[in-house]
């Protein structure tokens, strides 16, 4: 009844956990597990769930979680509580252990639980596409590129990327990670500094002093001492406000079309962060649900095994209709969708417009003013291709 057919011989899995969209950070605080749930019910509504193979993924486990982080960390990240009174941006610990407590990552009721589901949803996702079971693995409540081997950061406690990365390295020679949230994806990055088997790329809002979490300059490529196997291995593509889907596109093409040739990777992680849409509570771009999905089909089309995470993204009918629309690129149904929203669709009047794809007019009134200018956009591209020379399959 929806035109949504299941793609013959092509296999899209779909991870997600919905014990995890119901934890809280807190009232004030703008990462919303629940976004998670609206996005799924307009994945849902529009029948995709037909057309894939869904399964409600496991917490990871300690060994899994330990795989990159510490036991330290693990240990106090296990045994801590959460707080009676929850802090804001002016009431700052002093004395935070493993940067847990604070205001960006505050210390909440099942917090273990919630972030070994993230982990657990991810590594699923990974085994999916190792078994060869899934040409692109879904797991939209992965994402969490800022977590470190000892440290939380930027709303990550455990970095459910890295994790799933090891494990696909372990079937695969070569992994392409590629992050499109508007936030440097710098837990990734510094996790796989020192070697050359995993190349990572980050588009970003670049301000090292008023942007979060002011890391990701062009040429940051990599610690180049001692020999080191990932040097040049990890490209940085800065961004001002208000970068439109055309640049982006073109920029995104040209970037990841030159590294899949250059690198030739095995498989791809796509960290699919949507705080870089327009309207973003936290985010300063213009991209728009079709700009964003355009990466993913990019993604796709380079026709490796895919494994989609989500990641940032602050206003949640936002969120949805983007990861709804990249959902039914993995499908290949993008353009048997309607656009129009599905009239039964719960939490409908969330989405303010009954469209998949708003124009930038009715998410903002006024777009925010572009800084982009297409010379720096060029500079970015010639400096890739020059950092390329140096990487070699
Ligand atoms: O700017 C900061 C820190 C707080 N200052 C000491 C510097 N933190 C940012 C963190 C953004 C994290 C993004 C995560 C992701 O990449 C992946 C899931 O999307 C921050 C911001 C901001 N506007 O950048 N924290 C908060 N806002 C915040 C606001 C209200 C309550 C708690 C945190
Ligand atoms: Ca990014
Ligand atoms: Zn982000």
């Amino acid at each position: 009844e929806s035109g949504i057919t299941r793609p013959k011989g092509y296999n899209v899995s779909f991870h997600c956990n919905p014990e995890m969209e119901k934890h809280h950070f807190g009232m004030t605080h703008p990462m919303k597990p629940w976004r998670l749930t609206l996005s799924k019910s307009l994945i849902y509504s529009y029948g995709m769930s037909f057309a894939m193979d869904n399964y409600i993924s496991r917490a990871a486990t300690y060994e899994e979680l330990a795989s990159f982080h510490s036991t330290d960390y693990l240990d106090f990240l296990g045994t801590v509580l959460p707080e009676p009174v929850p802090r804001d941006l002016e009431n700052q610990n002093p004395d935070l252990k493993f940067n847990l407590g604070g205001s960006d990552c505050p210390l909440f009721d099942g917090l273990y639980d919630y972030c070994s589901m993230s982990a657990g949803g991810a590594l699923d996702a990974a085994r999916k596409i190792t078994a060869n079971q899934s040409d692109i693995a879904i797991a939209w409540g992965g994402g969490l590129h800022h977590a470190k081997r000892a440290e939380a950061s930027g709303f990550c406690y455990i970095n459910d990327i890295v994790i799933a990365i090891l494990e696909l390295l372990r079937f695969y020679p070569r992994v392409l990670y590629v992050d499109i949230d508007v936030h440097h994806g710098d837990g990734v990055e510094e996790a796989f500094f020192s070697t050359d088997r995993v190349m990572t790329v980050s588009f970003h809002k670049y301000d090292p002093n008023n942007f979060f979490p002011g890391t990701g300059a062009l040429d940051d490529n990599g610690p180049k001492n001692e020999h080191n196997p990932g040097a040049h291995h990890a490209v940085n593509v800065p961004l001002n406000d208000g970068i439109t889907d055309e640049q982006y596109d073109m920029l995104f093409n040209s970037i990841i079309g030159k590294i899949v040739e250059k690198f030739r990777p095995s498989a791809i992680a796509l960290q699919c962060g949507a705080d870089s849409l327009a309207g973003d509570r936290l985010g300063r771009f213009n991209l728009q649900v079709q700009g964003h999905g355009a990466c993913v089909e990019f993604c796709k089309k380079m026709g490796l095994p895919l494994v989609l995470f989500g990641g940032g993204g602050y206003t949640p009918r936002n969120v949805a209709r983007a990861w709804t629309y990249e959902t039914s690129i993995a499908i290949g149904c993008q353009d048997n969708i309607s656009s129009v929203l599905p009239q039964h669709t719960p939490w409908r009047d969330q989405f303010r417009q009954d469209t998949l794809f708003p124009t930038l007019e009715q998410i903002l009134g006024e777009p925010r003013q572009n800084r982009n200018p297409q010379k720096r956009l060029q500079e970015i591209v010639q400096h890739v291709s020059e950092q390329l020379r140096f990487v070699q399959a």
